[in-house]
């Protein structure tokens, strides 16, 4: 449980960075060991493809995932632990192993969004897995793609529908890799959280709020090292930096919100993740949570528009 202090300082900054939190051999390791796996899988299906000229397996993960990047094959998806916000197919990858479902039920993390939230704990779908490469190997076509490049200054509430406004939703980010200032580490506007909502203008492809609205010289950067969690407010106003660093910076961002209130992408599907009052409704088998994302793809697959914030792209605001 986070102590008094902590919880205190989450309601006053809007965010709260809380280093080790999590215990690396049990939730970071297992994680690390799947992805590994899923890239070996992954190689092989694409020589067969014929999109890779090699499967690279003597190479090491970071070295091999520069081969495959190189080679224009998108790992971020096939890595990732949601579908996308357009162009789900029947077929588009997605990533919902053992070692992640444990990493969204991890006792260490649940017991501090209980401290945050409450003990009565809905995994929200909104979450991501960022395993971004160094700037200087970013392809121009990704310079905006917030899996592989930085990402702009936004409000989760921003990116997703009003409904999940009045929502206790709750972000983690979880650090897989150390996170520094130089590799990309998340940056915060500490207080932003009680500004209320934000205008965001979608950039190329991205959504943020213009940078003419944010006080850069407030902004904190939030390093960590492995397993560090950083809790943050859906109001709070937050970005990454670049990588420029020579290796992967590689997060999860994981969300939470009480049971019962809408998550803000209804066509997606969360789970009870911990209920104290109803123990016997946590799901608790992976293979049911794979089956869930299943149906959501089977059932967005060729929707032509799938609205998830509640922005207009032509707004004259952003012009
Ligand atoms: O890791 C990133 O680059 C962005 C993460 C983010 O925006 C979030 O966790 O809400
Ligand atoms: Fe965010």
């Amino acid at each position: 449980m986070l102590t008094r202090e902590q919880i205190e300082q989450f309601h006053e900054d809007g965010y709260l960075a809380v280093d080790r939190l999590l215990d690396y051999q049990l939730d970071i390791e297992p994680v690390i060991e799947e992805y590994q796996q899923l890239l070996d899988e992954l190689c092989e299906q694409w020589v067969a493809e014929g999109r890779l000229k090699d499967a690279f397996n003597d190479l090491p993960f970071e070295e091999r995932l520069v081969e495959v990047y190189r080679a224009g094959c998108d790992y971020y998806q096939a890595f990732d632990i949601a579908l996308p916000n357009g162009n789900i197919r029947a077929d588009t990858p997605i990533h919902l192993g053992p070692a992640v479902f444990n990493l969204l039920r991890s006792p260490r993390l649940l017991s501090a969004v209980e401290s945050l939230i409450g003990g009565e704990i809905y995994s929200n779908p909104i979450q991501h897995v960022r395993i971004k490469p160094p700037l200087h190997l970013v392809e121009k076509e990704d310079e905006d793609n917030a899996l592989v490049s930085a990402t702009r200054w936004h409000q989760d509430n921003g990116v997703a529908l009003p409904e999940a406004d009045k929502t206790k939703m709750l972000t983690c980010w979880v650090a897989v890799s150390e996170a520094t200032p130089e590799n990309g580490c998340l940056q915060v506007l500490p207080k932003s959280h009680r500004e209320g909502i934000a205008l965001h203008c979608t950039v190329i492809n991205q959504l943020g709020i213009p940078d003419s609205l944010i006080e850069r010289e407030q902004a904190r950067p939030a390093p960590l090292n492995p397993g560090g969690v950083l809790f943050f407010h859906p109001m709070c106003k937050h970005g990454s930096l670049d990588n420029n660093s020579d290796a992967f910076r590689w997060s999860f961002d994981l969300r939470y919100n009480p049971i019962g209130q809408a998550t803000g992408r209804p066509h997606f599907p969360g789970f009870i993740a911990q209920s104290r009052a109803n123990p016997e409704s946590e799901l608790d088998d992976h293979r049911k949570w794979a089956e869930l994302w299943y149906e959501a793809r089977a059932r967005l697959a060729n929707v032509e528009e799938i609205k998830h914030n509640r922005w207009n792209k032509d707004d004259p605001l952003c012009a």
